[in-house]
């Protein structure tokens, strides 16, 4: 008797189907299932030296990612939306659920003996591990990015960027203050119409479903790529007045191209998680340039823009400030903001052109 996975075969990765039992209401059972924890293990096992503390890392995120995906679902319900009368070190609001977000992560981080370090969104101090059960890692995350839609039902995230420690003894802040060039793992989980995870450790991005009917994430989408150029731009437009000439110049041109092109569709849910995984999903252009009231834009470097910028790189995209490499910013505090453009190559590029054109 297998032990059974099921699935619905819509969300199965092109496979032989001789992997699967074709049951007679058309679900399938798929007796050797590419789950996420499965994924990450073969990975591990690949890489001469590797002691498993990387993929139990990873594992015990997911765990966190799991229980924030059911408390997500269930906010309504069990009372977990509206303000828990918190204020986070960026002045938000703390709802409720961004407090129990923040505690799985730190509490599954801290149990996975592979963190010395973490700097959370929710957090102004870096967190530390205790001294027993330090690791090799630093994770700065966003455990519930987007939270201003929580009560709209909007699609909300969780996002991570994994860097290994370069210091000996007491880990120190500058661990954590890490270009994003030196990312070992990054990802965000999707809580939308289903949850999905997209993760990268340097060799690709792959898409995972969470099947909430066995708790696991399963492979959907081996090495996405993103389009070369799409058909969307998204952007909050309503702080046009406070752009610069540049990125009204290049909004103007998605609206009413000179060179008889369609006009793009303009898509902005206000989560960037969700900007972010249609962008890589159906291609275009995802912004959040600085702008007169944030000079340095809103999106925060180290927990924000440089795991994206990471993902959106591995999927062969573009992300910028504008007049850099995103991945390439030496971070000196953190909580600190960062110009954000992201997307298709030749969308990014097209962006960039217009900047240099406002600079002569
Ligand atoms: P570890 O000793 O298990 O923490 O792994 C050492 C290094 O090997 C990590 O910093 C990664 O660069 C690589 N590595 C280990 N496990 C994995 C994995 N599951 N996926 C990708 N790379 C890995
Ligand atoms: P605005 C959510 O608060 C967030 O940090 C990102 O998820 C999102 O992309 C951005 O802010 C939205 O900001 O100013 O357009 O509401």
């Amino acid at each position: 008797m297998h032990t059974l996975f099921w699935r619905w075969s819509s969300l199965a990765t092109p496979m032989q189907l001789s992997d699967t039992v074709r049951m007679s209401d058309q679900s399938v059972f798929d007796v050797d299932v590419w789950t996420l924890t499965r994924f990450v293990m073969e990975k591990g096992r690949k890489v001469k030296g590797a002691t498993g503390e990387l993929t139990q890392l990873i594992n015990s995120l997911l765990t966190a990612i799991k229980a924030i995906s059911s408390a997500v679902r269930k906010a309504g319900l069990n009372h977990l939306q509206g303000l828990a009368g918190q204020v986070n070190v960026t002045g938000d609001e703390q709802k409720k659920l961004d407090v129990l977000s923040n505690d799985l992560v730190i509490n599954m981080l801290n149990a996975s003996y592979g963190t010395c370090l973490m700097v959370s969104e929710e957090n102004e101090n870096v967190i530390y591990t205790p001294a027993e059960k330090r690791g090799k890692y630093i994770v700065c995350f966003d455990p519930l990015d987007g939270s201003s839609n929580i009560d709209c039902l909007a699609p909300i995230g969780t996002i991570f960027a994994i860097y290994k420690r370069t210091s000996d003894g007491e880990p120190t802040v500058k661990d954590a203050l890490q270009p994003g060039n030196q990312i070992v793992c990054a990802g965000y989980a999707l809580y939308g119409s289903a949850t999905v995870v997209a993760i990268s450790t340097g060799t690709g991005v792959d898409f995972f479903m969470l099947d909430p009917a066995i708790g696991e994430f399963i492979l959907t989408d081996r090495n996405v790529k993103i389009k070369k150029k799409g058909k969307i731009y998204s952007i909050n437009e309503g702080y046009a007045k406070y752009f610069e000439p540049a990125v009204n110049e290049y909004i103007k041109h998605k609206k009413y191209p000179e060179d008889g092109s369609a006009p793009y569709g303009a898509r902005y849910v206000g989560s960037m998680v969700s900007d972010i995984h249609r962008t890589i999903a159906y291609g275009g252009i995802f912004m959040y340039p600085a702008n007169e009231k944030s000079p340095k834009g809103k999106l925060r470097l180290l927990y924000e823009c440089n795991p994206i910028a990471f993902l959106i790189e591995q999927a062969g995209g573009i992300a910028t400030t504008g007049t850099q490499r995103v991945l390439d910013i030496i971070p000196e505090g953190l909580h600190q903001r960062a110009p954000f453009v992201a997307g298709s190559p030749d969308d990014v590029e097209e962006y960039l052109s217009f900047v240099k054109k406002q600079k002569k």
